[in-house]
């Protein structure tokens, strides 16, 4: 084998959350640079499915053991012992844990162990804007933080709340998300679009987990402000717990007939490459993934004035921000975008250019493979 070449292994949530799928994305560049990827979890994480080969990346399923004494299932221990095993029979000199409870526990567990794998976090947002926040997990995500070799967070928003909230004291290097713009470009096939909405409709489009932190019910009351005034369709991709309740409210005010649940898929960059506007209304958000991905398909945003958003959504430049919950100034700055086709044209090419100069791969993936390298001992 080649020396330089990295074997790590990645733990991950195998939903359809944005941590997961940049841990997919990151693992699969990791991979095709030559070195050896090990996923390991419950579940083949979301983006993952049928992309493995005979290269890698690899997944390694955790055991897990139902027993009449223990009322809850131990996640964290399971994916402990699985990596055990794997760092064991592969010699991984690395973990990349996405998200700290439960996966950067279980990787300082195994690390703990084995004596052999370093350990690199990377800090995503609810880790630490919701869970980290509750009493009953601070201590140990305050623990896994500071323990583990390196720490990066996906903004600058984030290490910054990590810092002050946690009283993390150890360096946290920000490596924002990236996007693969090849996959998200522009769909110009009319027939993809036309199975959604006529030609003289405005296209917009959600997609989330449907979480509260999305305030999912905003992004309807946006669009049925904007559909009074103008034809428009909205679309609704992902699946959680608010999903009903933007049914509903769809249904209250009228617009149902125009709003389309979708529910989740993997292969969003269809959507997303016909749709004329983004909306991500969140009232927490550290980065915002999906906004990048619609910037990579030449669509504006236009989101809340929340966390890391301002990082990767330019004000007036790529879309535009207003504050959480002011659906008024939402619907207000989507009609003059929509309205307007110089404004709508321009704000989608600078989203475009954004994406390739401050987020391609090609800028993002090594300074995670520089992160690899530096925690062990490699430069
Ligand atoms: O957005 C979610 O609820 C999913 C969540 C996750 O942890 O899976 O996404 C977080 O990580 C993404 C990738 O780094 C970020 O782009 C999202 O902004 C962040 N979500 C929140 O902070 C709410």
């Amino acid at each position: 084998t080649d020396p330089s070449q990295l074997k790590i292994a990645v733990l991950c949530h195998s939903g359809a959350g944005g941590s997961g799928v940049v841990a997919t994305e990151l693992g699969l560049e990791v991979a095709r640079a030559g070195n050896e990827v090990h996923f390991v979890g419950n579940a083949v994480p979301f983006r993952l499915q049928g992309m493995g080969g005979a290269n890698g990346p690899y997944f390694h399923q955790a055991s897990s053991f139902a027993y009449a004494l223990f009322d809850q299932p131990f996640p964290e221990l399971t994916a402990a012992n699985a990596l055990t095993e794997v760092i064991e029979e592969y010699g991984v000199q690395l973990t990349h844990a996405h998200y700290a409870i439960p996966h950067a526990t279980a990787a300082l567990h195994a690390r703990s162990i084995t004596g052999k794998t370093r350990v690199i976090t990377t800090l995503h947002g609810t880790d630490v804007t919701l869970v980290g926040a509750e009493p009953a997990f601070r201590h140990t995500t305050r623990h896994a933080i500071q323990q583990s070799d390196a720490v990066t967070a996906v903004s600058q928003f984030l290490a910054d709340l990590t810092r002050e909230t946690l009283k993390v004291d150890v360096p946290i290097e920000v490596i924002p998300n990236f996007v693969d713009t090849q996959r998200f470009v522009r769909v110009t096939d009319p027939t993809i679009r036309a199975r959604f909405a006529h030609p003289e409709e405005a296209l917009l489009l959600h997609v989330s987990n449907f979480r509260p932190v999305k305030r999912v019910e905003d992004v309807v009351e946006v669009f049925a402000r904007v559909a009074s005034e103008i034809p428009a369709r909205l679309l609704m991709v992902g699946d959680g717990p608010e999903r009903t309740r933007a049914f509903e409210l769809a249904q209250q005010l009228g617009v149902i007939g125009r709003v389309h649940f979708l529910g989740s898929f993997p292969d969003v960059q269809t959507v997303m490459g016909i749709a004329d506007l983004f909306l991500l209304p969140s009232n927490k958000e550290s980065f915002g993934l999906a906004a990048l991905e619609a910037m990579s398909c030449e669509v504006p945003v236009v989101a809340a004035r929340a966390g890391g958003i301002p990082e990767v959504v330019e004000d007036g430049v790529t879309g535009r921000l207003a504050e959480v919950g002011d659906v008024d100034a939402m619907a207000h700055a989507a009609l003059e975008i929509l309205k307007n086709r110089d404004v709508y044209l321009s704000m989608g090419q600078a989203g475009r250019r954004a994406a390739l100069e401050k987020f391609h791969p090609s800028l993002i993936v090594p300074q995670y493979l520089a992160a690899y390298r530096r925690v062990l001992g490699q430069v």
